[in-house]
């Protein structure tokens, strides 16, 4: 940024900075006329600052400009191709498995990679095109498998690398796509770097961590390095008394982060990732990618942010300087194939509009980079995963999750018309510069249909309408929708009741402080489940029965719902279910190249009840209708909407001068 004295609107008009003052504006519930109005946009910084500080709790000046110093004007990202050269992943649509949940094949009460290989078919016939899975490599799980221990190992409980090659053969030869989950903002401490590290912090590992000395004749007790806080609770600092040194851990304590300015660590992902991708793996999901580089030095966290953002520190790492650098740098040296590569295992067999399988495509020149990044906007979106950028593919905007001045961890209704505005927002803000990944379940989550209707997720008819509703949305925008395991069958959140059924270490952290504030435990489990990650992991609901088809043992993780219904086998034959409404609007995208590739015009672009655009396929009169009741009432069609024969709709195929509550439906626009 250039002015010495910047003015409001010239940090606001910053990517860095714009995404940076949303993100505050969205937490503290207020909207972003605070900072455009020209009285505001016009005051310098400092004294806009001053002004808010009793909001912010104090002064963010020099961390925001730091922040922006960091990333220059950013760059615009160069349009995107047109629809012939778009990449595979632009009209794909994603279904991520959490596969400690998803199927148990060997009755050990956990899920696996041959539980899985079983299931493919309920996949292939929703209509996926690629697999993610949530990590299954060699882990102690303190972490459920986001603390790695060996990257080129199958976990022990999951299966071995031989199913894993079968699981890959089994996804191609249906013609889906597979990536995994890449954990590289940090390692398992059972690794055996860091294993090398604490046994020689002055030898060749220790420079793969962020190790940093005690203050003089420090035994632990002293204060760590700085003031950033754990996501799981404490400090970001755990101290090893055999290294006599601190060693960071922005997540549990046995999650350590990695330094990415080592050049041997970045070499070693890239191996990693070049290893995997000779095995047929497809790309990644790159978990929390956005953190890994870390301001020099690791300064301590302003306590306005920190108290703003409940992690101290975070400034200094959600967007550090050299992030762009080392994702381009892993891109080229991990994710693009170079001539001598090998032939991978195998590749995915192609998909006609049809459906029908055509013959193996050639490898894909470069693996797909997912980007999960907590805390990026739609600017830094811009600059992480802009077309020729050269950085990710596409990025978690997390934004979505949850309303203004919300947080997982209240209880609260949320309200579908920030949905509406979010991605409306979204995609007139990026146009054609980026792709938006659309989701709204993950294993990190509570149920989106639990946050809307609450206490209400058990009623099946709010239940199904509201799941129609939700994934319409997600599959018939333009945008890469990533579905989450459940979802085709409108999995709810959990009646968890007691401490002894939450098994996530950020719900148990969050659990053991609640009590040590003095709450009951009763009363402590009520103010964690509102943000449990546990709901998201109990086991996929196959069949009726104590444990729903998903193993003949005991689950590892048990879930607390008998509704009647809402498994696989009661879905799968009835032709008004989520389950085959999902399949149809996956069968309806492949076949309507408008679907997927068409532009979007939002009707009634205002109204908080009524979600209804348009998609229209470039130099076609092609154009399709998607309409969406964002209320449990019924409300009034607006006027003016062209006519259209309702191909997909739910509960009906008819369109009147009203719609009820949660109504949904794909109608193909009659031309003249
Ligand atoms: O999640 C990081 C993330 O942004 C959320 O998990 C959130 O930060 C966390 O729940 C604290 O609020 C990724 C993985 O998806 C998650 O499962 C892991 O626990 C985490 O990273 C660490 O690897």
């Amino acid at each position: 940024m250039t002015a010495e004295h910047p003015r409001l609107k010239d940090v606001y008009a910053h990517p860095v900075g714009r995404d940076a003052i949303d993100r505050v504006l969205l937490q503290l519930g207020r909207s972003p006329r605070w900072v455009t109005n020209p009285l505001v946009a016009n005051l310098p910084l400092r004294a806009a600052a001053r002004l808010a500080r009793p909001v912010l709790g104090g002064d963010i000046t020099s961390s925001l400009l730091d922040l922006l110093a960091d990333h220059g004007d950013g760059h615009k990202a160069s349009p995107r191709a047109d629809a012939d050269d778009r990449p595979w992943w632009n009209r794909a649509v994603f279904y991520q498995v959490y596969p400690r949940s998803f199927a148990d094949s060997d009755g050990d009460g956990v899920g696996d990679l041959r539980g899985l290989l079983a299931r493919l078919d309920h996949l292939a016939d929703l209509g996926v095109d690629c697999v993610w899975l949530s990590p299954i490599f060699d882990s102690p799980n303190e972490d459920m498998g986001y603390d790695v221990r060996d990257y080129r190992a199958v976990m022990a409980e999951m299966g071995t690398l031989a199913d894993l090659d079968e699981l890959i053969a089994g996804c191609h030869a249906r013609g889906m796509r597979i990536i995994l989950d890449l954990v590289v903002n940090h390692t398992s401490a059972e690794h055996p770097w860091f294993r090398a590290a604490v046994a020689d912090p002055e030898g060749p590992y220790g420079s793969y961590y962020h190790l940093r000395r005690g203050r003089p004749g420090e035994d632990g007790s002293g204060p760590p390095p700085n003031n950033w806080a754990s996501f799981f609770g404490g400090s970001a600092w755990r101290w090893l008394p055999q290294a006599q040194r601190w060693a960071l851990h922005l997540f549990a304590p046995g999650q350590m982060d990695l330094n990415w300015e080592e050049p041997r660590v970045r070499a070693e992902v890239a191996q990693i990732v070049r290893w995997w991708r000779a095995r047929g793996i497809d790309g990644f999901r790159l978990d929390v990618i956005n953190y890994i580089s870390k301001r020099p030095g690791l300064p301590d966290g302003n306590e306005a942010i920190g108290t703003l953002m409940q992690f101290p520190g975070i400034e200094h790492y959600f967007f550090g300087p050299r992030l762009h650098e080392h994702l381009r740098e892993l891109r080229t040296d991990g994710f693009t194939r170079s001539p001598d590569d090998p032939v991978p295992m195998s590749t995915a067999r192609s998909r006609r509009a049809d459906g029908a399988l055509g013959e193996p495509l050639p490898p894909d020149p470069i693996g797909v980079m997912v980007g999960e990044t907590p805390g990026v906007g739609v600017e830094l979106t811009r600059l992480l995963a802009g077309t020729g950028r050269g950085e990710l593919d596409m990025v978690f905007n997390f934004d979505v999750l949850d309303g203004p001045g919300r947080t997982r961890w209240d209880d609260y209704r949320y309200d579908l018309s920030y949905l509406k505005e979010h991605y409306l927002r979204s995609l007139e803000r990026l146009g054609g510069d980026a792709q938006l990944a659309l989701f709204l379940d993950n294993h990190d989550n509570p149920r989106m249909l639990s946050k809307v209707l609450g206490d209400r997720d058990q009623d099946p008819s709010l239940r199904s309408a509201l799941a129609k509703a939700l994934v319409t949305i997600q599959l018939m925008l333009p945008g890469t929708p990533f579905l989450y395991q459940g979802q085709e069958i409108a999995a709810i959140d959990q009646r968890f009741t007691s401490a002894s059924e939450l098994h996530d270490v950020e719900s148990l952290n969050r659990l053991t402080r609640l009590r040590a504030d003095g709450l009951t435990e009763a009363d402590a489990v009520a103010r964690v489940l509102p943000g449990a990650r546990d709901h998201a992991r109990v086991p996929m609901r196959w069949e009726p029965g104590p444990t729903t088809g998903f193993t003949t043992g005991t689950p590892w993780q048990p879930g607390r719902e008998e509704s009647v219904g809402f498994t696989v086998a009661e879905q799968e034959s009835d032709q008004g279910s989520v389950l085959n409404h999902v399949r149809r609007l996956i069968a309806l995208r492949r076949a309507e190249p408008a679907l997927v590739d068409g532009g979007m015009t939002a009707l009634a672009r205002s109204s908080r009840r009524y979600f209804g655009w348009l998609r229209t396929l470039p130099g076609t009169a092609e154009t399709w209708l998607i309409e969406v009741n964002l209320t449990d009432r019924t409300i009034r069609r607006p006027r003016g909407l062209p006519d259209a024969e309702v191909a997909l709709g739910s509960p009906s195929l008819e369109r009147g001068a009203t719609m009820a509550p949660y109504e949904c439906l794909v109608a193909r626009v009659r031309a003249g």
